[in-house]
């Protein structure tokens, strides 16, 4: 079996990846996992990657995880033009330096921008709070201003005059705001004309057939009820992380839920000490019965579920 290469065009280093082959001809099987299905949460795909995420290359015997390292992967493998990823140190660690920044940079920030303005909204039926939003936003305006002043400069790419690994990985997570409807370009003509460039070198059709999922994200309908159980583990956690921050910046999060039910309560029940006869075997099953129950039911019968006296 030749390249097999198993992505989602909804996620951003699949979508980097997915140009990256395609623009060089590299050719490979592609294997849509469709996480929206919950695809990537398959016994079949855990033998793939039992971290559970997109992309995974596989080579043979040879599989890699980790959009970066798949990236250079293919660079050195397949001979791809040197401006992708030069041999010359200083060009090449001009590369290195923006993928290394970018992971908890521009990726964290646009990642929660488009989770906070239409995934979270998609799971739980109720946009975040406009604070929480505002917050994002902010922060992502942050890392824009990074981009634009450290990276870009004056420069026609991110690392010198031709495209590279970098814009590449740039320009796919940028699409991600504004594939939730956010102008991270107005204002930003530099930022405009560079993302231009960009899409130029790529060439058109190939960035727009890239594109098409995340473009469509802000019209995403509510998940239905089987999906949002089997995506639950997963969505929990993420609230109980956003609550923490939330938290932590002491802004409170308490959306549109009723009073009583804020994020931070349903953290704060999550958290709460377990009895000593239990510890060891998770949270009690009553708990997890009305965690389960709390991602499907409507808000009106959340303070009930919560607040009602053990079974
Ligand atoms: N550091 C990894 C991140 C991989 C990652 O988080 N992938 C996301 C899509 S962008 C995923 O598969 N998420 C599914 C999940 O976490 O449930 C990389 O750059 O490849």
């Amino acid at each position: 079996m030749g390249l097999e290469l198993y992505l989602d065009l909804l996620s951003q280093p699949c979508r980097a990846i997915y140009i990256f082959a395609k623009k060089n001809r590299i050719p490979f099987e592609l294997r849509t996992v469709d996480l929206r299905k919950g695809q990537h949460l398959s016994d079949t795909f855990a033998h793939v990657n039992p971290l559970q995420k997109v992309p995974v290359l596989k080579d043979g015997d040879f599989i890699l995880t980790e959009s970066v390292a798949i990236l250079l992967y293919l660079a050195r493998q397949y001979k791809v033009p040197d401006h992708w990823y030069p041999r010359d140190l200083q060009a090449c660690a001009r590369v290195d330096e923006y993928l290394a920044w970018q992971h908890t940079a521009l990726r964290r920030n646009c990642l929660r921008a488009l989770w906070h303005k239409v995934m979270l909204p998609v799971f739980l039926g109720e946009p975040v709070s406009p604070e929480m939003l505002a917050t994002t936003l902010a922060e992502l305006d942050m890392a824009l201003q990074v981009l634009e002043g450290k990276f870009l400069q004056d420069k026609a790419f991110l690392t010198g005059p031709h495209i590279s690994l970098a814009d590449l990985v740039a320009i796919t997570e940028l699409m991600h705001p504004v594939g939730a409807g956010c102008q991270v370009f107005k204002g930003r003509p530099n930022l405009a004309a560079w993302r231009q460039r960009v899409e130029a070198a790529v060439g058109e059709v190939l960035f727009q057939e890239a594109h098409e999922v995340i473009l469509k994200a802000k019209d995403s309908q509510p998940a239905d009820p089987t999906l949002k159980q089997k995506m639950l583990p997963k969505v929990l956690a993420m609230i109980q992380r956003e609550a923490k921050i939330s938290r932590e910046r002491k802004e409170g999060w308490s959306g549109r839920l009723p009073e009583v039910v804020t994020w931070s309560s349903l953290v704060a029940e999550v958290h709460r000490p377990t009895p000593a006869s239990t510890l060891g075997r998770g949270p009690p099953r009553w708990l997890r019965h009305r965690l389960l129950l709390l991602c499907l039911c409507s808000p009106g019968t959340l303070k009930f579920l919560l607040f009602q006296p053990p079974l």
